[in-house]
């Protein structure tokens, strides 16, 4: 599933961490990976398709040592990383299919040159506050930038954290917002509208 057979996404409790990995398939069905962890209480979550179906499993991983709680980031559509600057329009709302458009630029100008990752020129991971739901987000087909466009449909109201890989000059950076949705929760929804092929959340 875009290019991997494993994705484990690492991200602390209070969203100030966040790790993307590939881990390999060693022997006896084990898989393996490095994690980078700081103190405190950190979520996994295993993303891979089985039998023709995402799948996404989820664990806590208490890791010792002096732990600062930290206060969650504040709402923000902007992020910055290493010189690149990366701005999200559009909106979240809860049970209907929405567009986020996240624009690159480094040194103020715009990125056109984005490199593939994992098959498509970004990667988008949407966590709910609190419970971490979480939410994997394809991007639509387009150019290598500036702007990277996704779609999503988030379940319910609330707060949400974004994690966007994107790779440029051989790097693979992580942009970071949060966002809370717009307009009202959603009607109850029949089996039909559920089949979102394109996203899942978990
Ligand atoms: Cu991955």
């Amino acid at each position: 599933m875009h290019e991997k057979q494993l994705h484990l996404i690492a991200v602390r409790r209070d969203l100030t961490g966040f790790q993307h990995v590939h881990p390999t398939l060693g022997e006896r069905g084990t898989w393996r990976t490095e994690l980078d962890l700081t103190p405190g209480t950190w979520r996994v979550f295993a993303d891979f398709s089985a039998h023709g179906a995402p799948l996404t499993l989820g664990a806590d991983l208490q890791v010792a040592g002096d732990y600062e709680p930290t206060e969650a980031a504040a709402e923000s559509r902007t992020a910055e990383v290493d010189g690149y600057e990366v701005r999200l329009t559009g909106d979240l709302t809860p049970g209907s299919d929405t567009e986020l458009s996240l624009a690159i630029t480094k040194d103020g100008r715009p990125v056109t040159d984005l490199q593939p990752y994992l098959g498509a020129y970004g990667h988008l991971v949407a966590l709910r506050a609190g419970d971490l739901a979480y939410l994997h987000v394809h991007p639509e087909e387009g150019d290598a930038g500036p702007e990277v466009v996704f779609h999503t449909n988030v379940p319910s109201t609330g707060r949400y954290h974004l994690y966007l890989d994107f790779r440029h000059e051989g790097v693979v950076r992580t942009a970071a917002f949060t966002l809370s949705t717009s307009g009202a929760a959603p009607a109850a929804q029949d089996e039909e509208q559920e089949d979102h092929s394109d996203s899942h959340t978990h």
